[in-house]
């Protein structure tokens, strides 16, 4: 299941895109499938600023999504107890997670740099459910290449099955030691802790497996981001 043959992204013939394949490709071959990132100690927990959306139940975030902020807003009100987050695609059991389901499951804590693009970093306390779990307990499908994720503002974006399988991504619950801020993603986010800042995405609301690149809408790529931005 976990054999995460190379996938690689997609450069639509453009020769800056051809850079996003060299970098994947010489850092698939460089580093071992399981590599870790550096790890640090609690007392070198940092400051943390949040960034991008805070709260993507607030009309006037630029990345606000008129179909599902609301819906946030709502969540949010209520302390997400009838939050949930859906897994759906290439798995033999699509189904729909509460924050109980996921505290239940077992756990991963990491302190770990976040690297934002923009040229700041910090150093933070992150535990979670290991995003394997998950997919393991859905049943990914043998033909499954792709995970993608889909926020509650404008955010959409995908991973291949070797970040997916990595043992220091995880889907958290949690930031140092308290319950995710919602600055910084509530109620679950991603972290993926080998690449930069803008591929761990917060406010998570749906999980697609996917046997085929989809780079819809609101995707980063499609904004001329890099798919693949190891660190
Ligand atoms: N859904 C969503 N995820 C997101 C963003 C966002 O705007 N929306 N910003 C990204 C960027 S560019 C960074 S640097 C980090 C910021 O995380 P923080 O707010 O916890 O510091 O989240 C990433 N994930
Ligand atoms: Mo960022």
């Amino acid at each position: 299941m976990a054999g995460c043959g190379q996938t690689e992204p997609p450069t639509y013939g453009h020769l800056l895109r051809m850079g996003d394949l060299v970098t994947y490709k010489a850092h698939r071959l460089v580093l071992p499938a399981n590599a870790l990132a550096r790890e640090y100690d609690v007392r070198d927990i940092s400051p943390m600023i949040a960034t991008g959306t805070v709260n993507p139940g607030n009309e006037n975030e630029p990345l606000f999504h008129p179909e599902h902020g609301p819906g946030f807003a709502k969540a949010h009100k209520s302390g997400f107890k009838d939050w949930q987050i859906t897994v759906e695609g290439s798995v033999d059991r699509p189904g729909a997670f509460s924050l109980a389901d996921l505290r239940r499951m077992p756990s991963r804590t990491q302190v770990t740099r976040h690297t934002c693009e923009e040229g700041w970093s910090a150093i933070a306390q992150w535990t979670g459910v290991p995003l394997a779990i998950v997919l393991a307990s859905c049943g990914m499908q043998p033909q499954a290449r792709y995970v993608q994720f889909w926020s509650y503002d404008y955010y959409v974006d995908n991973i291949d099955l070797n970040d997916a399988f990595h043992p220091q991504t995880i889907l958290a619950y949690a930031m140092n030691g308290r319950e995710l801020p919602l600055g910084h993603g509530a109620p679950l986010r991603l972290r993926l802790e080998r690449q930069i800042g803008y591929k761990s995405m917060k406010y998570l609301r749906k999980i697609v497996v996917l046997d085929h690149f989809d780079d819809p809408e609101g995707s980063h790529i499609r904004s001329g981001w890099s798919w693949y931005n190891g660190i």
